[in-house]
Formats: structure tokens, C-alpha cells, sequence
């Protein structure tokens, strides 16, 4: 599937974890409200994240509690704290 990353919203510099989900839902390319690695993948290289794959899959292990793959539910909470920490999501990155 392809993906246009330009079409996609920034994330706000002051972002809560309600605008984080609400961001990352448009990458939710099935659209079951989950995040898979690959939608991750996707959603941190259109930041133009460096090594966004592999930053992916850390994010994915560190998030994924019950380990099934993907990130629903109260993980989506895990992930926007790993990619606050761990991302050092800034409006600089954010602005690219
Ligand atoms: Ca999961």
C-alpha cells in the first residue's frame, strides 16, 4: 500500500495523549483502531525519524504489554510515553 507521508498532520510540540492517538489514527491504514509495526513504522518515518524501522520495533516491544503485535487499548498510552522519552519528539523533528 502506499503511503503519502507529506498528506499527513505534524504532531503538535505540546501534544497529549488523547492529540498522540488522535495522530497516529491516521495511520491506522486497516483502520481496526490498533497500530501495527508497520503503521508505527510508517507514522514515526513520515517525522523523518532516523532508522524509523528500528525505532519501530523498540517502540512496539516497549509498548506492546501483552504482546500480540500491536498497540490497542491502554498501550496506546505506553507508546505515547515511550516516544516521549525514548523519541525526543520535539516541534523542530516535528516540522520537517
Ligand atoms: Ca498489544
Amino acid at each position: 500500500m502506499a503511503f503519502m507521508r507529506y498528506d499527513y498532520r505534524a504532531l503538535p510540540q505540546e501534544t497529549t495523549v488523547e492529540e498522540f492517538r488522535a495522530w497516529l489514527a491516521q495511520f491506522d491504514a486497516d483502520g481496526d483502531g490498533r497500530i501495527s509495526r508497520e503503521e508505527l513504522r510508517e507514522a514515526l518515518r513520515s517525522l523523518d525519524l532516523w532508522f524509523a524501522w528500528w525505532k519501530a520495533r523498540e517502540a512496539l516491544r516497549d509498548a506492546d504489554a501483552n504482546r500480540n503485535g500491536l498497540v490497542d487499548g491502554d498501550e496506546m498510552a505506553r507508546l505515547y510515553a515511550f516516544a516521549r522519552t525514548n523519541l525526543h519528539l520535539k516541534a523542530a523533528d516535528l516540522d520537517a
